[in-house]
């Protein structure tokens, strides 16, 4: 039996399922991933644009590229690969989507249970006060943006050297330790701690694949390789007759 259909049983059967996505999910939908040839991180260096020290020291340099981001993404739409992870929510009585992806397309396709653990490119957080709000203006009408307290707003989005929430991180962690099935895809499996929660689940007795047509440090753990892209593989998995 090949590895799509030992997928395809296992779902069949499962009740309880957890879906760990990255930047590889929204390519199809024209968002840039961060490493690789085409990743954002070859042309724009992560320590001076993605750390609390960036922000410091040049917070309109930062929002400058926030902004550009957010105008690439904002005509986007979901891919069949978003689409296929809110079918699946819809259809295993205890799921959650644990999700890297700042951009928000997997709420757009329809998931509603979800944690974005790296926050989110359309919510801003007062330096001052730490109020969370969403802002939607492309671009921005000044920048830096302000809170209306005066203080500078950042993008709410957890960049390297910060803890991620809490009780993000928790209800994550929970979810790897209850389900019977998590799939892991479109990530490069680097990034901690979102990288160590495939090694959780499995300890804890899941079944865990892989969708992604790289192979990447989790693939020999995976219980399953699926290798393609997440918008042709993911629909797959949910088509309720074998067309194989
Ligand atoms: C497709 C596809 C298709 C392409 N279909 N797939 C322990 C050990 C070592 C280091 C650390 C550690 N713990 C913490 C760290 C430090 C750091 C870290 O992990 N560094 C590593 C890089 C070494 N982690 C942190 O700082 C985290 N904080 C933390 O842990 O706090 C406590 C602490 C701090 C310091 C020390 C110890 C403890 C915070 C991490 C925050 C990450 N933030 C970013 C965003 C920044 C900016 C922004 O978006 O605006 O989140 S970085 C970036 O990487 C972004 C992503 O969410 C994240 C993951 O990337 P992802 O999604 O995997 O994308 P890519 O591009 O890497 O991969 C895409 C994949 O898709 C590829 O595999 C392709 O093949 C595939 N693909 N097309 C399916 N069609």
């Amino acid at each position: 039996m090949d590895d799509l259909a030992r997928v395809r049983e296992r779902l069949a059967i499962a009740k309880s399922v957890a879906v760990l996505t990255g930047a590889g999910v929204s390519a199809e939908s024209g968002v840039p991933t961060f490493r690789g040839p085409q990743g954002l991180w070859r042309n724009f260096r992560p320590e001076e644009l993605a750390t609390p020290d960036a922000f410091e020291r040049d917070p309109k340099l930062v929002w400058e590229w926030y902004d550009w981001r957010r105008g690439l993404i904002a005509p986007l739409k979901p891919n069949p690969g978003h689409y296929a992870i809110a079918e699946m929510e819809k259809r295993f009585p205890e799921f959650l989507l644990i999700t890297q992806n700042v951009d928000g397309l997997h709420r757009v396709a329809g998931n509603a249970k979800m944690v974005e653990l790296h926050g989110n490119i359309w919510h801003a957080r007062c330096t001052a006060e730490g109020t969370v709000r969403e802002n939607r203006d492309v671009p921005l009408k000044e920048i830096p943006p302000r809170c209306r307290c005066g203080a500078l707003l950042r993008p709410h989005i957890v960049w390297f050297g910060e803890s991620l929430e809490e009780d993000v991180l928790e209800k994550a962690v929970n979810s790897c330790k209850r389900c019977e099935v998590l799939i892991v895809a479109g990530t490069s499996s680097v990034v901690q701690p979102a990288a160590s929660l495939a090694g959780i689940a499995r300890e804890a007795g899941a079944f865990v694949v892989e969708v992604n047509p790289e192979e990447t440090p989790l693939t020999p753990m995976a219980d399953a390789y699926l290798q393609g892209a997440s918008g042709l593989i993911l629909p797959q998995l949910m088509m309720k007759e074998n067309h194989g």
